[in-house]
């Protein structure tokens, strides 16, 4: 099978890509490890920046969107036992968007059914050859058969564990990271959300986070230590943890409920440069990784893809150059490292280290203070918060 550009990965970059490309009249065929059904399965973001609903909407595929989504005007920090409101709107004229991963994840996908492009899913076995060549391919294994796509170039859209940055010798890239000494605790559950807008907590016990899916849905996070099991966590054990580390009144007036979803996932901030190689390009999670406490995963693997979808486009509408596609990765890369910093600075400021004591507890109290009482500071917070722009 040939194709022009193969796609590795249906997440939201593999899938977000296959739909830029189809508009541009640039074929695409996108290999997926797993089935849809587990694809959709997998709970994870809930914030959108601006750029990554501004793509769906140019796409056409921003009405579920626009009908679920909740749009907030602001967040609020809870620290030293009270809660603090950044009122995004009125500091930098924009809202936060609530609507999962989940959702994008299926209005892409419906997208694509309906153009009649092709996604294989359950393709075990991916791999990568001839990238720094004229002619790369994949290799995969559908049904126990041994099959072969040809293409001009590959995304790399699998993810942090996928199989196209493996396929990099070494001395192609180098990698920037940080592990941080602890998880995330998730829980999903089906009862309405203790606040209207996001809360992010501080708390000598540790993180917390309060935040939602819908009216009737809420997503809550607390901190745990990386080598702790699920199972061992109970829904009263989370419930309990959680209200201990927000205010008092938040805490009260908190609904429970049996949770639908609960996982731990480890925190990292995670940097390949250069993001291109040859004919490989890494969007996504395949390129870095961020802690989730900016929101910023799924919204840089976005704007990778805007930067992506850009290059392409203009090879194949301006006579094969390279142009554009030479930018890709130093343009990724400048928007991916501000990103990166922020996630990194907002973990930091909100989360108990190992290290942290009582002196560090009071530092990050007074930053969380002079973030919320400075005009400035705060809306420093709210730009980053709701995206910086695309270059392009
Ligand atoms: P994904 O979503 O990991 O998709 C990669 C896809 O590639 C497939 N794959 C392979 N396919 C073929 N062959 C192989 N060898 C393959 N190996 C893997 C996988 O099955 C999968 O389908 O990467 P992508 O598309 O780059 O998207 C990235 C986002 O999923 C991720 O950055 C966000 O979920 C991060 N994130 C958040 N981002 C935000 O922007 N806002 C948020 O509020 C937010 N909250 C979060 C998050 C991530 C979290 N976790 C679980 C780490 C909250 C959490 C708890
Ligand atoms: C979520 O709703 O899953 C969520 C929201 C904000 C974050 C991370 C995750 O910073």
């Amino acid at each position: 099978m040939k194709t022009q550009v193969a796609i590795i990965g249906a997440g939201p970059s593999g899938l977000l890509l296959g739909q830029r490309l189809h508009q541009a009249g640039i074929d695409a065929v996108i290999i997926e490890r797993k089935s849809a059904d587990y694809v959709l399965s997998r709970i994870r973001a809930g914030v959108l920046e601006r750029g990554t609903v501004a793509q769906l909407e140019q796409l056409g595929i921003a009405g579920r969107l626009h009908e679920q989504a909740l749009p907030h005007d602001g967040v609020e920090l809870s620290f030293a036992g009270a809660r603090h409101r950044i009122d995004i709107g009125t500091l930098v004229g924009k809202q936060v968007i609530v609507y999962g991963q989940t959702e994008v994840t299926r209005d892409l996908m419906e997208a694509r059914a309906a153009c009649g492009a092709l996604t294989i899913y359950e393709a075990d076995d991916v791999e990568l050859h001839d990238v720094d060549g004229a002619a790369p391919w994949v290799s995969y294994r559908k049904d126990g058969q041994s099959l072969r796509l040809d293409c001009d170039f590959i995304a790399g859209c699998d993810g942090f564990h996928g199989a196209s940055r493996a396929a990099l010798p070494a001395s192609a890239f180098k990698t920037y990271e940080k592990v941080y000494p602890f998880g995330w605790l998730g829980v999903l559950a089906d009862v309405p959300p203790v606040s209207h807008e996001l809360i992010y907590a501080n708390h000598e016990r540790g993180f917390a986070l309060c935040s939602m899916r819908s009216h009737t849905r809420s997503r809550y996070y607390i901190q745990c230590s990386v080598d702790e099991k699920v199972e061992a966590w109970s829904d009263d054990l989370f419930w309990e943890e959680l209200k201990r580390r927000l205010p008092q009144e938040a805490a009260e007036k908190m609904i429970t409920g049996p949770s639908i979803e609960k996982s731990i996932a480890p925190l990292r901030s995670f940097v390949v440069e250069p993001m291109r190689f040859g004919r490989l390009f890494l969007a996504g999670d395949a390129a870095h990784i961020v802690p989730p406490t900016g929101a910023k995963g799924l919204n840089l693997a976005a704007s990778d893809v805007h930067y992506l979808a850009h290059a392409l486009t203009d090879f194949y509408q301006q006579g094969r150059r390279f142009t554009e596609i030479d930018q890709y990765s130093a343009r990724c890369l400048r928007r991916v490292w501000k990103a990166v910093r922020f996630s990194w600075w907002f973990t930091t400021m909100m989360h108990r280290f190992p290290d942290t004591g009582d002196f560090g507890q009071r530092i990050q109290e007074a930053e969380l203070a002079y973030l919320v009482s400075s005009e400035h500071a705060s809306a420093a917070f709210a730009e980053n918060y709701v995206g910086l722009p695309y270059e392009v």
